[in-house]
């Protein structure tokens, strides 16, 4: 009997403290089938028990039986079946992550339900990783990473130790995600290394994840043919350079037979990609899926295409256009194991937008939708900002609107459900404990996006915090509504991009205005906004479907959390509520700040029922939330004040 690997050895155990999984760890658990995933099962049952000081369970213990006997029919890959037997119980599943998914749910839930069946809604249910490496000297060694650094790579090489490694792929597998794309998207020269010098320590990364269900993939850099093949071109109509991807990918699945795929960002914010050899994004992708197809690997090749050396005074461009215009006349034309993964919104990751047309407009090809969990636009895990409403919102989104055919974002992304991890080496994992809610719910998302938000943070705050009802209610307190209270004090009206300019945190209203990247408001004295409308603008609204077009098109039918998005608005512009447009922006930055500090004093009112670790660093990081919040109040109303002059209808100061 091989020795236990310790259950999260000097970290927070998140949303599965072991103490919830003593009646697991008593029980005679019994695996029948599942492979290396099956396998886990006992693995981590022997962990729990090393953890608790559990002997051997009695001979007359309930038994939990995990068997792929049985499964009930239909049941996707993933998906598991309880069944109650007295006090024993069944889970049955078509395959060892099944079995594992099973394990963990009664871990978070301990008393699942007779006749609980969950079947994933999708199959590719993914967290992309952006670590680098080498630590980048602008963006650390996990780009837009809060959370510390990468917990996989380190000096230049995979980390030799992969305990953390190990804890990151029981949470991610804990709530049923299934792939993990191992490096920044942005690929630099040592990451390289991973298709070649580095290859062992992917396989056994990936022989790892394999016994969590998890199967991995690459980032490859689309000049790699130049870079590591010794070829002058990276043209994907020349023949050498379709024999060196079919060479990498033969050697890759020589070494990780179940390897996903690849990952691929190409020309896309000055990445190398089929551009410059006048070739498109089907030629470009098209050459990796074929190199990939024999191994039965797919490409997920992303949709962040747009021109970031815009001329600020160009007013015929409009960046959120950009992903439409390039990949819709494109449609039908990629192989079958391409996948296009579409950011939820046109821009880029922003607290509010509407949802990327893109998502609805693809009919012939494979589409996954890409959410961010890691906070980068929201509050960097400084602030606390729970997002699941905001994906909830996007995968319930309907392009199928007053048509007899229902079309929501979660029908249309069938090639996956995808979102940037906010995971890093931090004691509790994502820097903010209480952003540890965000990746729980999102996998508990991509799993099911009929899931409810509100219902999936009680969920994660009963697992992570126990049964102690005042804390619950505490913490419900402190995480619902965060993320309206972040939009209310950052981006007025779906109006983004009064950030800080490359780091991204904190205001700087005209930070972006002057700028190439194509992220503008266009403030003035008489108004703000950006005029998308197909009648005066740039026609952004025409790229969704008649019912959403009309909607967004029109003043007066504009959902007014996008109004700014789509139309540019005069300061005096009555609200259905009947105030000006500047006097809600006053209105919603003083109710942000009085919002963020009531959390801060409800935070107060539990903490002494957390442990002293949780308790402080919520309190400090609240603290800065506060400090922050009063920040973008003062600099968003004095800039409106100034530019609008138009007072405050309840005299609040303004500077
Ligand atoms: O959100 C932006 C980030 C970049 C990121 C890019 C992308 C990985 O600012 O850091 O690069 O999106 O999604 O490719």
């Amino acid at each position: 009997m091989p020795t236990p690997q310790p259950w999260f050895p000097d970290t927070h155990p998140c949303w599965l403290p072991a103490a919830r999984g003593r009646h697991l760890a008593a029980a005679r658990v019994e695996v029948d089938g599942g492979g290396p995933a099956g396998a886990t099962v006992l693995d981590e049952v022997a962990s729990l028990r090393a953890e608790l000081g559990l002997g051997e369970p009695a001979a007359d213990a309930p038994r939990w039986l995990f068997t792929t006997a049985g499964a009930p029919d239909g049941l996707r890959p993933g998906g598991f079946a309880v069944h109650h037997d007295g006090a024993d119980r069944v889970v049955r599943a078509p395959d060892g992550a099944g079995l594992l998914h099973g394990f963990y749910r009664a871990l978070v839930v301990p008393d699942v339900l007779d006749g609980t069946v969950e079947d994933p809604a999708v199959d590719l249910r993914m967290l992309d990783s952006w670590d680098n490496m080498t630590a980048d000297g602008v963006m650390g060694s996990v780009e837009r990473g809060y959370a510390g650094d990468s917990v996989l790579f380190r000096d230049g090489r995979v980390v030799e130790d992969l305990t953390r490694v190990r804890g990151f792929l029981r949470l991610m597998a804990s709530v049923g995600l299934n792939a993990w794309a191992l490096n920044n998207v942005n690929v630099h020269d040592a990451e390289r290394g991973l298709v070649d010098e580095h290859l062992p320590d992917v396989a056994r990364v990936a022989d790892l994840a394999r016994s969590f269900g998890v199967r991995v993939w690459l980032s490859v850099d689309f000049s790699s043919p130049i870079s590591l093949g010794g070829l002058d071109v990276a043209d994907p109509l020349d023949e050498r350079v379709a024999a060196f991807w079919r060479e990498t990918a033969d050697r890759l699945y020589r070494a990780v037979p179940d390897l996903g795929g690849f990952l691929v960002k190409a020309d896309s914010e000055g990445r190398p990609g089929p551009h410059a050899y006048g070739r498109d994004h089907a030629d470009g992708a098209n050459v990796l899926a074929r190199a990939l197809a024999p191994h039965g690997g797919t490409v997920l090749w992303r949709c962040f295409v747009y021109d970031h050396r815009q001329d600020w005074r160009d007013r015929s461009t409009d960046r959120a256009r950009a992903a439409h215009d390039h990949f819709v006349p494109l449609d039908g034309r990629f192989d079958d194991n391409v996948v296009l993964q579409v950011k939820n919104g046109p821009m880029d990751f922003q607290v509010r937008e509407p949802v990327s047309p893109l998502l609805g407009a693809l009919r012939e090809t494979t589409t996954a939708v890409e959410f961010q969990v890691t906070q980068e636009y929201t509050g960097q895990q400084q602030h606390v900002c729970y997002l699941a409403p905001q994906w909830s919102e996007v995968l319930r989104f309907d392009f199928g609107e007053g048509t007899s055919e229902p079309r929501t974002v979660a029908d249309c992304a069938r090639g996956g459900v995808v979102a940037v991890s906010n995971v890093g080496d931090s004691w509790c994992w994502t820097g903010h404990p209480l952003a540890q809610a965000n990746l729980f719910a999102f996998g508990r998302l991509a799993w099911d996006p009929r899931l409810d938000p509100d219902a999936l943070l009680g969920e994660w705050s009963r697992a992570t915090f126990g049964d102690d009802e005042e804390l619950l209610a505490g913490v419900h307190d402190v995480v619902a509504g965060s993320w309206r209270t972040y939009e209310d004090l950052t981006a007025p009206l779906g109006v983004g991009w009064m950030v800080s300019p490359h780091h991204h945190y904190g205001p700087d209203v005209e930070g972006y205005e002057y700028t190439a990247w194509g992220t503008y408001h266009f403030a003035d004295r008489d108004g703000v906004g950006v005029d998308r409308t197909v009648a005066t603008g740039t026609g952004y609204a025409g790229q969704y479907p008649p019912a959403h077009a009309a909607r967004y098109e029109d003043l007066a039918t504009c959902p007014e959390e996008l109004l700014l998005f789509f139309h540019h608005v005069g300061y005096g512009h009555r609200l259905s509520t009947g105030e000006t447009l500047v006097q809600r922006i006053y209105d919603t930055h003083f109710a942000g700040v009085e919002d963020v500090r009531r959390r801060a004093a409800r935070w107060e009112e539990v903490a002494d029922r957390v442990d002293e670790r949780t308790a402080q660093e919520v309190r400090t990081r609240l603290a800065e939330q506060v400090r922050s919040a009063q920040e973008w109040c003062d600099r968003i109303t004095t800039y409106f004040h100034r530019a609008s002059g138009a007072p405050d209808a309840h005299g609040r100061r303004i500077f």
